[in-house]
């Protein structure tokens, strides 16, 4: 039989709308949403496909039988395996409190339900990822404006201009923004991208920076000192609704594009022609506060710096600038209901909160946990639950983190694949992969607010669950179950909706539900209350930091350069692959089947090695090594290589990616205990290898 459903892609984490056909429970078509994508598709959510008929893929709950990472499993029922955690986790919560479990999780629009989970277990300790990706953005923005890295959306369409620090965009997807970007250089926008190499996003824009690794914080300096200098900013909109203007001015003083010219190897002249650009463009000029700014120690204030300019710009909550997503409340309709349960009263594992009082205390920063967890400060940790998330492969340093994770009495992978950490773990419970689930109905905010839902396209291949039927199972058998009051998705669905009058079918005709006919902005008076500031104001200099004795403006000072030899390792993501559990995919695979290193043309010369060549990487502490091709190219800057996260593997029931290309974060030693102290993200590209031409290049080469 044909069927037709509308759901999310599960790709990557950008949960695009997707339109998926079906004959006889085999996905013969996926498609972008044509109410919202036009059918657009990226190579990765194509490639759904494939993942779901994937044999590689934990196919029924797994119990670990030989040492902790010998891939000695047996094969466990459901009620066996929910058995199993229950009893472990009840017995740490017996003999150690409950505050000993972790769960670490992705994030995303359906944290309640892993939140609400391990809150009504007893701790306080649900985490995630953010440390690794945008916890200093996220924190940069909080201490200028109140509200976190999503607290403002960009209207990129209707922009005259675009500026992408170590933005990616056209690597690191995000479907309606890309189009939104080709619509507005369709219209004659301008793109500016800053990078230390050349990229997809790069050979995109119309003025691009090569800058010396480290240093967008130099140039975004000198940029707001120019246009301070020729008054581009607007001056209404400082006096309405900032403080600390006059700090600033005194502040950026001394950092002319002359200077900066200097400290990020590029030329003055275009400094000073970019900042002509914005002059023309403002007040539509859109200054991305970058996903990750890529991540240095500085990477905080030059985050901050990003916000300051669009400050400036006078851009806030205006078309073709920053705009804050509105939610069903702000459009006079009524939420969705979520489930939730109060977290406990505990001091977190992590510090958050209590050592560390000015981070966001939602999540946390996982980072932290290993170094308590070796010492037992201020308890020891015994159980760790990671949903959809692989701190192996997406926190550096794995081995440490092994260390730590060795003290645990139950370590529980919920993937739908085999995670680095999954393979080291207790227990999988491997989820049904996006098109065989249903999930929970969520609310997407924006200009237009909707409600969206997954819905399955085809029976599980496998003895899969959704992982809302994974934390309800597990919940029921810890007498938990009140938190999860649904026992089947249609009634979990009803739930969610009954405040708001509408019903699951209202989602049938385009896919989701629309709370908005027109883009909502806020009228100048609804925007002053927005700022959840100490002031109620953008903050130019924040009372909070001056607390914790961290300086609001903070001098520049120059990264340091490698040693003889070595290089700084930078990383990034490309179009077709979603960190490291795309690069198994049988099709995705195929198209990449490997990473290389980028390396400058004339440090290669100069050790004798052409694309191609192979080429030995290893960490500063030659503890991790790994061999792959060269690419070398003049569009990277010679202090750098660079690589793409994903690879590196060491799964061997994943034979399409085992030891594929090299792992940036294996090479990352010890950096779980380098992070940004004001905007507590790990310093991920604080990081120095050694290159050699490696031995095993063949004999031809040899001989030529
Ligand atoms: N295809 C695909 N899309 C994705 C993802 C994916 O895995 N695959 N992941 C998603 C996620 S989780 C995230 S966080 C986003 C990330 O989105 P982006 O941050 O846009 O993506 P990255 O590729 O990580 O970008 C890092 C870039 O920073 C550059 N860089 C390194 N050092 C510096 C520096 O000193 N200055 C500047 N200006 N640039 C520097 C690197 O060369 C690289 O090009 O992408 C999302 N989208
Ligand atoms: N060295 C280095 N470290 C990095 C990065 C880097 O580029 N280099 N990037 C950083 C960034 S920006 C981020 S966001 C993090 C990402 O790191 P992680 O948060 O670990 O994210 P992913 O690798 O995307 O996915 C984690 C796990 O989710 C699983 N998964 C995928 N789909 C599903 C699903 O539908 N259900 C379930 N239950 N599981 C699923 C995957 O198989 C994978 O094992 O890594 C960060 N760390
Ligand atoms: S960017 Fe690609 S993989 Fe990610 S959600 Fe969208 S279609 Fe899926
Ligand atoms: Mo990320």
């Amino acid at each position: 039989m044909k069927r037709s459903v509308y759901s999310i892609c599960g790709m990557c984490t950008v949960r695009c709308p997707i339109r998926v056909e079906s004959e006889d429970n085999k996905v013969t078509w996926i498609e972008g949403n044509p109410h919202l994508l036009g059918g657009a598709l990226c190579a990765k959510g194509s490639a759904g496909v494939a993942l779901l008929e994937d044999s590689q893929r934990p196919q029924q709950p797994l119990i670990r039988v030989g040492e902790r990472g010998a891939g000695q499993w047996r094969e466990a029922s459901w009620d066996e395996a929910f058995a199993y955690v229950a009893g472990k986790l009840a017995a740490i919560r017996e003999q150690y409190g409950p505050e000993s479990v972790v769960l670490s999780s992705r994030g995303g629009p359906w944290q309640d339900l892993y939140k609400t989970f391990i809150h009504a277990f007893g701790s306080p300790n649900y985490t995630n990822h953010d440390c690794t990706c945008g916890r200093n953005t996220h924190h940069a923005s909080l201490s200028i404006n109140g509200v976190g890295r999503k607290g403002f959306a960009y209207d990129i369409k209707n922009a005259k201009h675009l500026v992408l620090f170590g933005r990616d965009m056209f690597s690191a997807l995000r479907l309606a923004e890309n189009h939104q970007t080709l619509d507005m250089l369709d219209k004659g926008g301008r793109l500016t991208y800053v990078d230390v190499r050349q990229t997809m996003t790069g050979v995109k824009a119309t003025r691009f920076f090569q800058v010396r690794p480290g240093t967008d914080y130099a140039l975004a300096l000198a940029v707001i000192h120019e246009v301070i200098k020729r008054q581009y900013f607007d001056a209404t909109f400082l006096a309405a609704y900032t403080s600390g203007f006059e700090e600033l001015c005194r502040f950026v003083d001394e950092y002319t594009p002359a200077w900066a010219a200097k400290a990020c190897d590029v030329k003055e002249k275009d400094i000073l022609a970019f900042v002509d650009e914005i002059g023309e463009d403002r007040p539509k000029v859109i200054f991305h506060p970058g996903w990750n700014l890529a991540r240095y120690r500085d990477s905080f204030y030059a985050s901050r710096a990003m916000h300051i300019l669009n400050i400036l710009m006078g851009n806030i909550e205006m078309a073709g600038g920053l705009f804050i997503p509105k939610g069903a409340g702000d459009v006079g309709k009524k939420g969705i209901r979520a489930v939730d349960c109060p977290k406990p009263d505990i001091k977190r594992g992590d510090g958050v909160g209590w050592e560390f009082t000015h981070f966001d205390k939602g999540p946390g920063l996982a980072h932290l946990f290993f170094n308590r967890m070796l010492s037992e400060e201020p308890y020891p940790i015994k159980g760790w639950i990671a949903m959809r998330h692989d701190p192996f492969s997406g926190m550096p340093d794995p081995e440490k983190q092994k260390r730590a994770m060795s003290k645990c009495d139950l370590l529980v992978s919920i993937d739908t694949n085999y995670s680095e950490f999954g393979w080291f773990s207790d227990v999988i419970l491997p989820e049904s992969t996006y098109l065989e689930r249903d999930t929970p109905i969520c609310q997407q905010k924006g200009l237009k607010p909707r409600l969206a839902v997954r819905r399955k396209a085809v029976e599980p291949k496998y003895d899969t669950k959704a992982s809302w039927e994974i934390f309800k199972g597990l919940a029921d058998r810890l007498g938990m179950d009140t938190f999860f009051p649904f026992a089947t998705i249609e009634e979990y669905w009803a739930w969610q909706l009954e405040p708001t009058g509408y019903t699951i079918a209202d989602f049938e005709a385009k896919g989701f539900v629309e709370l908005a006919d027109k883009p909502v902005f806020y009228t100048p008076e609804q925007l002053a209350g927005k700022f959840k500031t100490p002031s109620g104001k953008l903050e130019f200099h924040s009372e909070k930091l001056d607390k914790v004795n961290l300086p609001s403006l903070k001098p520049f000072a120059s990264p340091a350069a490698p040693e003889k030899g070595m290089f700084r390792l930078v990383f990034g993501r490309v179009a077709i692959h979603t960190h490291g559990h795309t690069t198994n995919n049988p099709l995705l695979s195929e198209l990449m089947p490997e990473n290389t290193l980028w390396i400058n043309s004339k440090k290669a010369k100069a050790m004798g090695v052409v694309s191609g060549d192979l080429v030995e990487v290893s960490s500063a502490d030659q503890s991790y090594r790994a061999t792959v091709a060269a690419h070398v190219t003049d569009f990277i800057h010679p202090e750098a290589v660079f690589t793409v996260h994903g690879f590196g593997r060491e799964i061997p029931r994943q034979t399409r990616n085992f030891l594929a290309g090299l792992s940036d974060q294996k090479l990352m030693i010890g950096k779980l205990d380098d992070w940004d102290q004001a905007g507590g993200g790990v310093n991920l590209c604080e990081v120095f290898v050694r290159v050699k031409k490696s031995i095993r290049n063949s004999k031809r080469r040899a001989e030529l």
